[in-house]
């Protein structure tokens, strides 16, 4: 396996950062995680839109430019052979000394693995998840914001590590007023009486590509998702729920903290949206071998 790091693609035992380095000492670093489907990389331009505005709001400067990095991503690909799977994109603060200080860090680290993934088991997808939600408050938007893809997940580790202790594969993640925000690593939808909701990017969610492409699928079936507060009592009385991420896909949910959701099984309207979904991704995306 090829790893690139810092413009080198370096065999894996090779592939090593520096225990100096910002992003280990102090979570100080973006990543991306996308998606290899058929032979190409799925939404790798808003993956890499998104890496920017995550650089931009922490004050981080990209050492590479735009197209050198969609091609690193395309090289990493090839390198492996790799027809499906995995990239974890990330760019930390770089090395530093023992202190904070950014400024201390004079340029980025980038590295890139493109590797196979290991998939939530299909019975996930044909009986859904069963979801508790954490004491654990989600990251206040104006502390650091949940949009911003950081490589600090210390907050969705505390929730994560509730659902392990409760059996849940997934935890849904309230904000400081209550209200729901999202899950550990992937955004959540909501179906009740027809209609589809998920909470606002404000209440504390990232900006999910996934969730973005649940927007336009819902339109293409006649179906505004509306962007609202909700709270765990719309999540015990919906009549579907489901979550969506590039690692998750698109995933019903059957139960949250011990309340069946709607049927007990995939609804129709998930269902709908998880074969749209499957469609896009295998006939989409940049192509990584071209002839
Ligand atoms: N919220 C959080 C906190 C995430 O980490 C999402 C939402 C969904 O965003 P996208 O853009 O992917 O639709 C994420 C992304 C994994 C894995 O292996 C997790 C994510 C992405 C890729 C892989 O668990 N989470």
């Amino acid at each position: 396996m090829k790893i690139f790091i810092d413009g080198q693609y370096l065999d894996k035992a090779d592939a090593k950062i520096s225990v100096f380095d910002h992003g280990l000492l102090y979570g100080d670093g973006i990543f991306e995680g996308i998606r290899i489907y058929n032979g190409r990389v799925f939404l790798l331009d808003e993956h890499l839109d998104r890496l920017w505005d995550s650089a931009k709001a922490i004050m981080l400067n990209i050492p590479m430019t735009y197209e050198e990095i969609k091609e690193a991503t395309l090289e990493c690909c090839r390198l492996n052979g790799l027809k499906d799977g995995y990239i974890r994109l990330v760019v930390t603060r770089g090395v530093g000394n023992l202190g904070i200080n950014p400024e201390k860090c004079p340029k980025a680290t980038v590295f890139i693995i493109a590797d196979t993934i290991s998939l939530y088991p299909e019975e996930c997808y044909t009986k859904g998840l069963r979801v508790n939600t954490a004491a654990t408050q989600r990251i206040n938007v104006a502390a650091w914001s949940p949009a911003i893809k950081s490589l600090n997940y210390l907050n969705n580790i505390l929730a994560k590590i509730e659902g392990n202790l409760y059996g849940a594969q997934e935890t849904v993640m309230l904000n400081q007023d209550g209200y729901v925000a999202e899950c550990t690593g992937d955004n959540i939808f909501v179906l009740k009486k027809g209609e589809i909701f998920t909470p606002p990017i404000y209440a504390g969610a990232l900006g999910g590509l996934t969730r973005k492409v649940i927007f336009d699928l819902a339109k293409s079936i006649g179906k505004t998702v509306v962007e609202t507060n909700l709270t765990r009592y719309d999540l015990f009385v919906a009549d579907e729920i489901f979550l969506t991420g590039s690692g998750a896909e698109v995933v019903p949910v059957y139960e949250v903290d011990g309340r069946t959701i709607g049927s007990g099984h995939v609804g129709p309207v998930t269902e709908k949206l998880m074969a749209l979904f499957k469609d896009l991704t295998r006939s989409t995306g940049v192509e990584i071998y071209k002839s």
